[in-house]
């Protein structure tokens, strides 16, 4: 069967729950349209993350990725276009602070999910919903630069991120699930 993985964050900073994190631990091991999901937590660390996330590409050969993270200060859903080669921002979880430095070699890659057709099918289910162009500097964008250096183009593979307290998130990854499955099949 067709394998799907999906993957949340730890809590981060001043953020004492990550909606990312119970979203793909209800997921996993659930089908959708004939894909098994595979839900993964990852930390929120520079280094950490990447390094899971690329061991998790590598064990379990999937056909889709979709990485999800909290955007505290965003009230839509937001598919991200690009990942820039930067990790600037907050400390992460176990105290790197790193200032304006490189990930890779690549200025950016953009991501290969079906971006407008997710937003279109979160509005149309009755989500806000929006294309980012920026996923900032922090650990997601690293996770998605990292992601998408690795998938190089091969595969539909990208970021979404979420706002606080979003009603029926559940439903909401699955519509974007949904729609990635939807597009390649
Ligand atoms: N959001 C953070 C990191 C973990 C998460 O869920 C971010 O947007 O970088």
């Amino acid at each position: 069967m067709k394998k799907v993985l999906l993957t949340g964050f730890e809590p981060f900073l001043s953020n004492k729950t990550n909606p990312t994190m119970a979203i793909v631990q209800a997921l996993n091991h659930t089908i959708i349209k004939e894909h098994i999901i595979i839900g993964e937590v990852l930390p929120v660390t520079f280094t950490g993350a990447r390094a899971k996330l690329r061991a998790l590409i590598e064990q379990e050969q999937p056909d889709i990725v979709i990485a999800l993270g909290l955007a505290s200060n965003r009230t839509t859903i937001t598919p991200e276009r690009v990942a820039i080669n930067c990790m600037d921002g907050a400390p992460d979880n176990e105290g790197y602070f790193p200032q304006n430095e490189p990930i890779g070699n690549t200025a950016a890659y953009f991501s290969t999910l079906p971006i407008y057709q997710i937003v279109d099918a979160l509005e149309q289910a009755g989500f806000k919903a929006k294309i980012s162009n920026t996923a900032g500097t922090y650990v997601c964008n690293a996770v998605m630069y990292e992601l998408l250096s690795i998938t190089n183009e091969q595969l539909p593979a990208g970021f979404i991120h979420i706002p606080p307290a979003l009603t029926n998130q559940q439903q909401a990854i699955e519509i974007c699930i949904a729609t990635t499955i939807g597009e390649i099949t």
